[in-house]
C-alpha cells in the first residue's frame, strides 16, 4: 500500500495524518469521488466525496453510500496528505444521518475563512430532497464548524461556489438542469432568486456544475448523459449566471463504463489541471469511485482541448521513489497488461506484466536531480525468468541497467549498480529483452 501513516505532535495535541503518494487514482487509502480542487495559500487542497460500501442498515445497498467528507492536501499533486474528517452526517444538525448521502461538496475561501459546501437530505420537516448545508473553517483543512441549518432558497445537489471578477459570490447547484443565484457577502444566504442556467443541451442529465474563470471568460463546466454514461461538457460565457453557449465535450464518457463522471478545474503554478473521478479501484462496483487529475489545455480561441484520461496523471516523480509503471504513460501495442497486485485487497495497486517479446512501458518526467544515484532495485517475480532493459526515452533509447530476474513464484527485489547515471528529469522505457513473461510491481533508484 503506498500510504503510510505519521503521528504529529504539535502543542500537545496529536493529530494523525495519512501521507499518499500515487499517479492516477490520486488516493489510495479510500475511495473518492467528485472532486472539488481549490488552490489556497500555494497548495492544492482536494475535497472529494468519500465512497463507501453499503450495508444492511448503513445506506442503500448498490447504491451511493456517503457519510462523511475527509480533505487531502498536496504542494505537487503527486504527494497528498490524508488531513482526516473534516464534516459527518452525524455532526451536522439538520441532515438526515440514516441517508448516508454526503454528495458532492465545495469549498472556498472569502477573507480569510473556508466554506465548505455540502448536500444532504434534512431531517423529517427539512423538505424533501436535498438541502445544501455550509460548514465554516479558519484553515482550509478544518475544523470546520457547520452551520445549524441549510441554506434557505436551494433545493439540489453538488453545489459550486465562485467569486467573480467584481467580487461577488455565486452559488450552483443541480437537480436534472444548472441553476444557479448570487449569495450575500456573509456566504451563508441567498441575494437574489434561484434562476436555470440557460445555454446547455435540453435533452439529458446535467449535473455537477463547476465555474471557473479564465481572462475574462467564465466556463461552466458540467457532467452530461447524452447515452448511459456521464461525459464532461462546457459552456461559456462573459457573465456567471449567462446566458452560456455550449462549447463542445470536455472530456468522453469513461472507457470502463463508470456511469457517473464529476469535474473541478483549476490553475496551479501555471498549468490548468482538470480533476475528475473514475472506477478504478472498483471496477465491478462503480459507486465506490477515484479520483484522478490531468493537465489542461486551452486553444487560441479560448475554447478547451478534449483532455484524455491518463493513467500516469500529472507531476514529476522523484527516482527515489517507487516508480509505478503500470500508470505507464505509453507502452508497446502488443505484450502489456494491468492487473490487481491482490485481488482481494485492491487498494495495494497494480502490477505490469510484460508477456511479448520486446513489450515496453515509457513513465514519463523522473526526476535525478541533485541525487547521486547508483543503483536501481526492481520488484518484480517471473515464471520463466527475464531481463528487463532499463533506458532512458530518447532516440536510440540510451539503456541504463540490465535487470535480470530470476525463476521464481515470489516477489523480489533485484538491486544492480547502474551502466550510466541520468541527470536531470528524464522519460523512462522498460522493456523486456527478447522472450519471457515478467510482473513488475515497482522500480526505484537509491
Ligand atoms: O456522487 C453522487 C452523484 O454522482 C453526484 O451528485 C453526481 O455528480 C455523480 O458524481
Amino acid at each position: 500500500m503506498r500510504y503510510f501513516k505519521q503521528r504529529l505532535m504539535l502543542s500537545g495535541l496529536i493529530l494523525c495524518v495519512n501521507y499518499l503518494m500515487a499517479q492516477n487514482p490520486l488516493i489510495r487509502n479510500q475511495f473518492t469521488a467528485d472532486p472539488s480542487a481549490r488552490v489556497f495559500n500555494g497548495k492544492v487542497y482536494l475535497y472529494p466525496s468519500h465512497d463507501i460500501l453499503a450495508s444492511p442498515g448503513h445506506g442503500k445497498v448498490g447504491w451511493f453510500c456517503m457519510q462523511d467528507y475527509h480533505v487531502f492536501s498536496s504542494s505537487n499533486l503527486t504527494d497528498w496528505t490524508d488531513h482526516g474528517v473534516i464534516v459527518s452526517q452525524n455532526k451536522v444538525p439538520w441532515v438526515d444521518s440514516a441517508t448516508y448521502s454526503m454528495w458532492p461538496p465545495d469549498c472556498i475561501e472569502r477573507e480569510g475563512k473556508y466554506y465548505f459546501y455540502f448536500p444532504a437530505p434534512a431531517k423529517a420537516g427539512g423538505g424533501r430532497g436535498f438541502s445544501i448545508g455550509v460548514a465554516i473553517a479558519n484553515d482550509p483543512a478544518g475544523p470546520f464548524v457547520p452551520q445549524p441549518t441549510p441554506i434557505v432558497g436551494i433545493h439540489g445537489i453538488d453545489p459550486n461556489v465562485q467569486i467573480a471578477l467584481d467580487g461577488q459570490a455565486y452559488i450552483y447547484w443541480a437537480q436534472g438542469n444548472l441553476y444557479g443565484a448570487k449569495l450575500k457577502a456573509n456566504m451563508l444566504e441567498l441575494d437574489s432568486e434561484p434562476v436555470k442556467l440557460e445555454g446547455f443541451p435540453d435533452k439529458g442529465l446535467k449535473e455537477g456544475p463547476y465555474l471557473f474563470e479564465r481572462k475574462g471568460i467564465y466556463y461552466m463546466t458540467y457532467p452530461h448523459v447524452t447515452d448511459k454514461i456521464e461525459r464532461l461538457e462546457y459552456a461559456m460565457s462573459d457573465n456567471p449566471l449567462g446566458p452560456f453557449k455550449y462549447a463542445g465535450v470536455l472530456m468522453d464518457e469513461s472507457a470502463s463504463g463508470c456511469w457517473t463522471n464529476h469535474q473541478s478545474v483549476i490553475d496551479f503554478k501555471s498549468q490548468w489541471y482538470l480533476f475528475y473521478h473514475n472506477d478504478d479501484l472498483s471496477p465491478e462496483f462503480d459507486k465506490n469511485r477515484s479520483v484522478r487529475v490531468d493537465s489542461l489545455f486551452f486553444n487560441e480561441d479560448g475554447t478547451i482541448l478534449k483532455v484524455i484520461p491518463t493513467l500516469r496523471g500529472v507531476g514529476i516523480t522523484s527516482a527515489t521513489k517507487k516508480i509505478e509503471i503500470d500508470r505507464f504513460s505509453a507502452k508497446s501495442t502488443d505484450g502489456i497488461a494491468i492487473a490487481f497486485l491482490d485481488t482481494a485487497s485492491k487498494f495495494q495497486g497494480w502490477k505490469t506484466i510484460f508477456n511479448k517479446p520486446n513489450s515496453w512501458v515509457k513513465y514519463n518526467s523522473v526526476s535525478f536531480a541533485n541525487k547521486k544515484l547508483k543503483h536501481i532495485c526492481v520488484n518484480a517475480r517471473s515464471t520463466t525468468g527475464g531481463t528487463l532493459l532499463i533506458s532512458t526515452a530518447a532516440v536510440p533509447n540510451k539503456i541504463i541497467a540490465k535487470v535480470s530476474i530470476p525463476k521464481g513464484d515470489d516477489w523480489n527485489v533485484t538491486k544492480i549498480t547502474l551502466q550510466s547515471i541520468p541527470v536531470g528529469v528524464k522519460n523512462l522505457v522498460v522493456q523486456l529483452q527478447g522472450v519471457g513473461n515478467l510482473e513488475v510491481d515497482w522500480i526505484s533508484f537509491e
